[in-house]
């Protein structure tokens, strides 16, 4: 019998086809479906790889009957999304969340089981997408997970590299780094669509020209083209049903190339010019929170965020829209100034592309756009020489000028004849060379700035952009930052989510303010024990996860203090480093008693940007310690430190849950927010840290009494700095802080060698940029309260309960929650 053919309107090719039910026997029957007619293998001739994909790929058609479904719903209404242009997405591992978001867990569990398969095993296959450096991308991830889960219209749009984070590993102690070619296997996550380019121009020059109406037109001659190639991904919600989407933009180059290729007499030349376009998506750059100034990252920059504009416009919107109507369509979120390139990108569109006259593209693109800020190193600000930007993207400059020349005149009718702050907020900057301040330009263009804490965003106002707070006060706010709890609470404690939701109901993984009902029960002692017993459950765990890991034999029985995150001067993992070698120092200098020392675990992690050489030192000293205090038969085991190399998302889910300690110990006004010191607030560790980021907001919510507080506030920082350091000042006059200083200096634990310690202690004395050793004593006196504290364990359990009960506030929905109310008012609940 021949097949009735579907008309476009059959419901059948409207879609979606149901989602394969619920169940183990559907489970069963789609997984072996996927590993034999997708794989190409039977479940008895399959490899690790194949069940891992097949599994993938199962969930993943889950996923896919409500992510067409979603985007049906949409289709049907007009409102307001959000496009998040973000060049980094630091996701971790996609199968648990995928499972956890469709509620399948147990039925994969066992629908495998019934295969002969582990679930566990699989999970393990997994490589993470390492699309991302650090807290920005990482934020990014939580940032749409929690749009998913509140059902709330959102694209994010970004850069598919082909080689992520680079993988860390040491030699000697020192950090070498790998290729991470995460794709190697197969990424069963993407959909890509080859067929869906996008063109992408670069260089070349500008022409005038009058249109057939009169006009004065300028036309871009573009010197070279690319094409980008979309890759779609789904972005679960927490069991709501909505699937939300992530794109992201792999460039290929154009027939142009291959054309160039048949007709060169140099072949091998060609192949070359094709592979340097495609280079545009080939690499993160691995430098987190300092620009990098290289020519490639422009654009990478420019390439995402034009792929990203045409693709909104000409892609999801119906066929007779009206780009005059993109503010009641739109709000795209920069994520920092790497996105930035995209205002003068959507006013290229809108005035050469579209016809629209000037004044009414700049009244369009002024609402279509916010700005986060996720700094306040003045170093870190992006700017571009306008040399480059002339080469590159020779329009986006005439109109980066035209939108300065504008704004300029803003600044002058507000402030007539002050030329000083006319040049202090100009978008081009003249020295050290003419650039373009990105930072300036999204200042200006952007409807909402943000600060990512409190006191970051005071300090935006008050310095870093002050002249912009004072012009338009009302344009600034504040989002604190946020984590989700269903990776870094549901999924990575399961013991901790099981406690909690057998205490006050599952509601809290969406609403995690109720968190806050778990306060009385800090006082029970029957529920402290349970939550003892979840720790000690989790210190197990990561002790079987770093044997296997990375060959790490944890000591038992030690309080567990953790500092995970990026290797960087102003986080000052060298006065971390500082505690432990005064800790050893007092010991084999018997000033110490080791029986008076709290046995303790320090663990770090950390990547350091290949060409950053004291964060390179830094870790360098870190590992050489750790090889001679682990070995010293004086310590008595009470002391013991681990670096696994590699800290990633996958990592920290493992870690996070065990730690006792978060170490946040910024100097105060360098750290924008932090969100490793949420995520171990929320899995009941105690923070000992400086007022400084999101540190400021957790103490205030968790008390006091639950939170070890030492070192300068940033008023007192910029006093002393005011008055002038001098490190060396603290150094003479310090006795333990010297002689800890002098043991590292002597080649103690660089096995003699005293240049190896050199850097590292000669900065320490002669610049110390970070004022580390300006709060030493305050950091040893916290951490000597830290021992005290710990040594009466009911009251440090009952401590960490009340940091789980206090940190619902840092659930990146409410974090969402503020963006949608002050900044891009889109609607919820689809
Ligand atoms: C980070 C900030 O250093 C961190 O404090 C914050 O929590 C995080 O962003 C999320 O807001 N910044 C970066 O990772 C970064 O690369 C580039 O900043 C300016």
């Amino acid at each position: 019998e021949r097949g009735a053919s579907l008309e476009p309107s059959h419901p059948l090719a409207r879609g979606p086809v149901a989602s394969p039910p619920h169940s183990v026997d559907a489970f069963v029957k789609e997984f072996l479906r996927e590993l034999n007619y997708g794989q190409g293998v039977p479940l008895s001739r399959s490899s690790l790889n194949d069940q891992y994909l097949a599994l993938a790929r199962t969930v993943r058609g889950y996923l896919t009957a409500r992510w067409l479904e979603t985007a049906r719903k949409r289709r049907s209404h007009t409102e307001r999304a959000v496009g998040y242009l973000s060049a980094e997405y630091l996701l971790g591992r996609q199968l648990d969340n995928a499972l956890l978001a469709t509620d399948l867990t147990q039925i994969a569990e066992d629908a495998l089981h019934a295969c002969g398969i582990e679930l566990d095993a699989l999970r393990q296959v997994e490589v993470e997408p390492g699309l991302g450096n650090g807290g920005l991308g990482r934020l990014a991830a939580c940032f749409i997970d929690s749009m998913a889960t509140m059902g709330a219209p959102c694209i994010g749009y970004g850069l598919r590299y082909e080689y992520g984070i680079f993988k860390q590993t040491f030699v000697d102690g020192r950090q070498i780094e790998i290729p991470d070619n995460w794709l190697s296997m197969g990424d069963p996550w993407e959909i890509a669509h080859p067929e869906m380019e996008v063109p992408v121009h670069f260089g070349g020059h500008t022409e005038r020209y009058v249109d057939e109406a009169g006009r004065d037109r300028v036309k871009w001659i573009h010197g070279w083209d690319v094409l980008g190639i979309r890759y779609n991904y789904m972005v679960p919600g927490y069991q709501n049903g909505v699937v939300n989407t992530l794109r992201l933009w792999r460039a290929r180059a154009t027939r142009a190339f291959d054309l160039d290729i048949f007709n060169a007499g140099d072949y091998a030349q060609a192949v070359r010019s094709q592979t340097f376009a495609e280079n545009i998506s080939k690499v993160l750059y691995p430098e987190d929170s300092t620009p990098q100034g290289k020519e490639l990252r422009l654009q990478q920059q420019y390439f995402f965020v034009a792929c990203s504009l045409y693709d909104f416009i000409k892609h999801t919107q119906p066929t007779d829209f009206d780009v005059r109507d993109l503010p009641e369509r739109i709000i795209f979120q920069l994520n920092d100034t790497h996105p930035v390139i995209a205002i003068p990108e959507l006013m290229r569109l809108l005035v050469d592309d579209y016809g629209l006259e000037w004044e009414d593209a700049w009244g369009i693109t002024r609402q279509c756009f916010a700005y986060t800020c996720h700094t306040l190193l003045p170093e870190a600000l992006e700017v571009w020489p306008v040399s480059l930007m002339e080469r590159l993207l020779p329009r986006h400059m005439e109109i980066i000028y035209r939108i300065n020349e504008g704004f300029l005149d803003e600044v002058r009718e507000a402030y007539p004849g002050d030329e000083l702050r006319v040049r202090r907020m100009s978008i081009i900057g003249d020295h050290p060379e003419r650039s373009v301040r990105m930072a300036h330009l999204a200042t200006v263009a952007s409807v909402k700035v943000n600060g990512v804490a409190e006191l970051h965003s005071q300090l935006l106002r008050d310095k870093v952009l002050n002249d912009f707070a004072e012009l338009w006060p009302d344009k600034f706010t504040n989002v604190t930052n946020g984590v989700t709890p269903r990776r870094f609470v549901r999924q990575a404690n399961p013991y901790l989510s099981k406690l909690i939701t057998d205490t006050i109901g599952v509601g809290w993984v969406a609403n995690l303010d109720r968190l806050e009902e778990l306060e009385v029960y800090a006082e029970d002692e029957d529920f402290r024990e349970k939550f003892r017993a979840v720790k000690a459950a989790n210190k197990e765990r990561i002790t079987r996860v770093l044997q296997r890991r990375d060959g790490i034999a944890l000591p038992e029985g030690h309080l567990l203090d953790v500092m995970v995150k990026r290797l960087h001067e102003y986080k000052r993992q060298s006065l971390k480093l500082l505690h432990i070698v005064t800790l050893y120092d007092g010991i084999i200098s018997g000033r110490l008693d080791p029986a008076s020392v709290t046995p303790r675990t320090v663990v770090f992690g950390a990547k350091a940007a290949p060409g950053y050489r004291m964060a390179k030192e830094t870790i360098y000293l870190i590992n050489s310690a750790a090889t001679v205090i682990n070995a010293d038969p004086r310590v008595e085991g009470r002391l013991f430190m681990a670096f696994p190399a590699n800290y990633n998302v996958t990592l920290a889910e493992r870690l996070i849950p065990a730690a006792d300690l978060s170490e946040q110990i910024s100097l105060a006004g360098k750290e924008a927010s932090g969100t490793g010191n949420m995520k171990f607030a929320l899995n009941g560790a105690l923070t000992i840290g400086t007022d400084d980021g999101a540190n400021v907001e957790i103490r205030r919510l968790v008390g006091d009494d639950n939170f070890f507080l030492f070192g300068m506030d940033e008023p007192q920082v910029a006093e002393l700095q005011a008055r002038g350091y001098r490190p060396a000042d603290y150094y003479e006059t310090n006795e333990n802080l010297r002689s800890a200083i002098n043991l590292i200096a002597s080649g103690h634990f660089t096995g003699g060698d005293r240049d190896a310690a050199g850097l590292f202690v000669g900065d320490l004395l002669s610049n110390d940029a970070f004022l580390a050793l300006a709060d030493y004593q305050s950091y040893m006196d916290a951490q000597a309260r830290v021992e005290a504290y710990y040594a009466d364990q009911e009251a440090w359990t009952k401590s960490a309960i009340l940091n789980v009960a206090r940190s619902g506030y840092f659930s990146s929905d409410r974090s969402m929650r503020d963006y949608i109310d002050r900044i891009w008012h889109v609607k919820t609940g689809v």
